[in-house]
Parts: structure tokens; C-alpha cells; sequence
């Protein structure tokens, strides 16, 4: 079976049981001008995970293999939005460069040009951080016959993280790939992914998306 070189150690993965879950690559979060920039944010931070993400899609799409693309958003009606999260988020639903910010249909809660996702790849709309929270993921993994997770996506710390941990409780292995994850915050970079690994990996693993992709090429 494929195996990468990872933290705390290698990674074995089983290509029939395994998924890419890219999360929240939405225009909101990454275009310079949008929500995450007004907040005082330096998009460039999540940016720099486009480049290797596109290489990493491109390869894993010419493997057969699945990929699952989440985005965080809301009902026009705001119903499926906690007032606990309005109430610290209260741009959410408001009139932004790019539309109503968060709000599905709307074009700064699409995901951005470059991964935009291909005609049969499933595309999650969550409402909260985590991919798993109120929403079909489960029975897309189950149907699927997934045990093994390949995390990419954005924020580290955020709808990653929370999704790590949502996995890990629900019996998935799963490996994140630090250069396809970003954080607005570099000290929250370095230290969610050592978060993940710490421990013998209590969350999971961490590898670069290099080793995946010549594992998946050969
Ligand atoms: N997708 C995701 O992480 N949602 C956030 O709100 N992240 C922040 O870092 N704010």
C-alpha cells in the first residue's frame, strides 16, 4: 500500500478507501478585497495554498480517486445560523464586495476559479466549522466505503482543525497536508499542524503534498 513520509511517522493508505476533502476554498475567505480581507486578515497567508492544491487535484483527479469539496455558509434567511455565531459574526449575511458574505448563492461563498470542483465530485455546505456537523458527509464516506482522509484547505486552526477532530472521533485517519492548509495566522500555522502530529499523531498526521502526489503518480 502507498505510504508517506509524515508526522509522527509514516502514513499507509489504501487507495480504494481513501478521499480528498478540500475545505472552504471560497472566494469570501481568499480573494484580496473580500470578507476575510476586510476583517484586517493577509489573504496571502491562505493564497500560497492554491498553487499546490491545483497540482494536487490535477493529480489526484487523474488517479479516479474522490474528492469532497466543502464550503461554510448560510440560508439567504440566516436560519441554519446559530445567533451565538451572528452575534460574533455579524458581517455574515451582510452586502460585501462579493455578494452577501457567506451566504449560499452567493458568488464570494462559491469556491475560487482555480479548484473549481468537476462535474460528480460532492460539495458540502456546512453551516458550522466542522465538515461533519449538520451536514450528508457521513453518508457520502459511508457509501463510498472511505476510511482515510487526505485535509486540505482552510483555516488551519478554524474549519480544519475542527474537522480533524470531528473525523479522528468518528474513526478516520487522516493525514493533512501542511502546504495545501493555510492560517491568516502564521504562529497558528506552525502550531495547529504540530497540534494534529503531537502525541504519536492524537489528531492524525502531517506530510507535504510532494510525497502524496508521487505516491498516487507511480
Ligand atoms: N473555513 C473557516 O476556517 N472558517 C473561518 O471562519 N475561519 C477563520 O479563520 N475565520
Amino acid at each position: 500500500m502507498p505510504t508517506v513520509a509524515a508526522d509522527p511517522g509514516p502514513f499507509t493508505f489504501d487507495l480504494d478507501s481513501t478521499a480528498l476533502v478540500i475545505i472552504d476554498m471560497q472566494r469570501d475567505f481568499l480573494l484580496p478585497g473580500g470578507f476575510g480581507e476586510s476583517l484586517g486578515n493577509d489573504v496571502a497567508q491562505l493564497r500560497r495554498t492554491i498553487e499546490p492544491l491545483v497540482t494536487l487535484l490535477a493529480a489526484w483527479r487523474a488517479a479516479g480517486l474522490p474528492v469532497i469539496h466543502t464550503r461554510e455558509g448560510h440560508l439567504p434567511d440566516l436560519s441554519d445560523c446559530p445567533p451565538a455565531k451572528l452575534r460574533r459574526g455579524s458581517m455574515i449575511g451582510q452586502e460585501g464586495r462579493f455578494g452577501k458574505i457567506l451566504i449560499r448563492g452567493e458568488y464570494g461563498h462559491d469556491i475560487i476559479d482555480e479548484l473549481r470542483p468537476a462535474a460528480g465530485e460532492d460539495i458540502i455546505d456546512k453551516p458550522g466549522k466542522g465538515a461533519f456537523y449538520a451536514t450528508e458527509l457521513s453518508e457520502i464516506l459511508e457509501k463510498s466505503g472511505a476510511r482515510q482522509l487526505i485535509v486540505t484547505g482552510v483555516t488551519t486552526e478554524v474549519c480544519v482543525h475542527t474537522t480533524v477532530r470531528e473525523a479522528n472521533d468518528r474513526g478516520y485517519e487522516c493525514l493533512v497536508l501542511a502546504d495545501c492548509v493555510g492560517s491568516y495566522f502564521p504562529e497558528f500555522q506552525s502550531v495547529g499542524l504540530q497540534m494534529i502530529a503531537a502525541q504519536g499523531g492524537i489528531f492524525g498526521w502531517v506530510a507535504e503534498s510532494p510525497a502524496l502526489i508521487k505516491e498516487i503518480t507511480r
